[in-house]
């Protein structure tokens, strides 16, 4: 499909234009594309339309701050938007009633697979709750506590709270001006960040009995499997942070977390520091993402897995330097 660039302008000029719109969100719904949806959501409301949030997973309760019922829209005139979704396959179960009928993709993603009608991508935001703010600002929408809490909770969350490379003084410009607002940003970094449960607790420390490294131990392998979901009732969203474990681990630029999501699929999920680049990696092996954070959905043994990814690792870090020693 022809897929149109969309400005800022265009992109307020189309948001003016219709009547009636649903947003999707992604599968595993993440704290930015729920606060960039609901508060496109509140925007779009205070302009008299009729909007509809549809996320194709249930919405983890830790975000229920921000959530509300929205209006059902008929699907057959409505606009379809999908915010912070790069490619239709994160549409999950979405994916076949919407995958190739999205009018507007609003998104942050470098790698964005350019499957809807329209795209406004700035691949500079930290955040698609960036863009949204920026949105609703060039609407002239009245913001209120609600709607800063979702932009700032897609904020926090997509920057590991304001901590990642992609953060910038805009980031944080945009942040100041949502304190402007009782956003009560220490309760929600808490639930974010500092808060998980005795069964995630159990589920981390089966996990980190997994870990593998390779490569001068600059790569670190993780790996989470069904029967651990199983035994600790952990799955989907609860599981983010341990992806994030591989940051802290001394000299390790390649952290790879491999989850079991079928009987012979995962999803390996990856965080790189420089001169590695995460999303090239993915996109080798038909996912994608951010310079340091991307994904792929795999076919295979657990094995075949870790051999595909670390190839593609491998493959990156001689290309790059990385990897100098002949140990391996
Ligand atoms: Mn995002």
């Amino acid at each position: 499909m022809n897929c149109i660039d969309f400005t800022l302008k265009d992109t307020v000029k189309f948001l003016k234009k219709n009547s009636n719109y649903i947003i999707l969100t992604h599968a595993s719904p993440d704290g930015d594309t729920l606060g960039a949806g609901y508060a496109l959501y509140y925007g779009l409301k205070q302009l008299g339309k009729r909007v509809e949030v549809i996320c194709p997973d249930v919405i983890p309760q830790k975000f229920a701050y921000f959530l509300c019922d929205t209006d059902h829209v008929s699907r057959e005139n409505a606009v379809v938007i999908a915010v912070d979704v790069a490619d239709k396959r994160l549409l999950g179960a979405l994916q076949e009633d919407f995958g190739d009928t999205v009018d507007l993709n609003i998104d942050h993603h470098v790698s964005n697979a350019r499957y809807a009608k329209n795209l406004y991508l700035d691949a500079d935001a930290a955040a698609t709750c960036e863009i949204i703010y920026e949105l609703l600002s060039a609407l002239k929408i009245k913001f209120n506590d609600t709607i800063a809490k979702a932009l700032y909770t897609g904020l926090a969350t997509d920057t590991g709270c304001f901590k990642y490379s992609c953060v910038t003084a805009k980031t944080h410009k945009i942040a100041a001006a949502l304190y402007d607002y009782n956003i009560e940003a220490d309760v929600i970094n808490k639930v974010m960040f500092d808060t998980k449960s005795k069964d995630l607790l159990t589920l981390e420390r089966m996990v980190l009995d997994t870990a593998e490294y390779h490569f001068n131990d600059k790569c670190m392998i993780l790996t989470i499997t069904a029967a651990m979901q199983e035994k600790t009732g952990c799955s989907g969203p609860d599981l983010e942070g341990i992806t994030e474990i591989s940051r802290s681990v001394e000299g390790v630029i390649a952290g790879v977390t491999i989850k079991q999501t079928g009987s012979d699929t995962y999803k390996a999920s990856l965080r790189t520091y420089d001169p590695l680049n995460a999303s090239e990696i993915c996109k080798k092996l038909g996912g994608g993402g951010h310079k340091n954070a991307a994904a792929v959905t795999l076919c295979g043994s657990l094995d075949d897995v870790k051999v595909k990814i670390l190839d593609a690792i491998k493959q990156q870090m001689e290309e790059k330097h990385a990897w100098t020693s002949a140990a391996e």
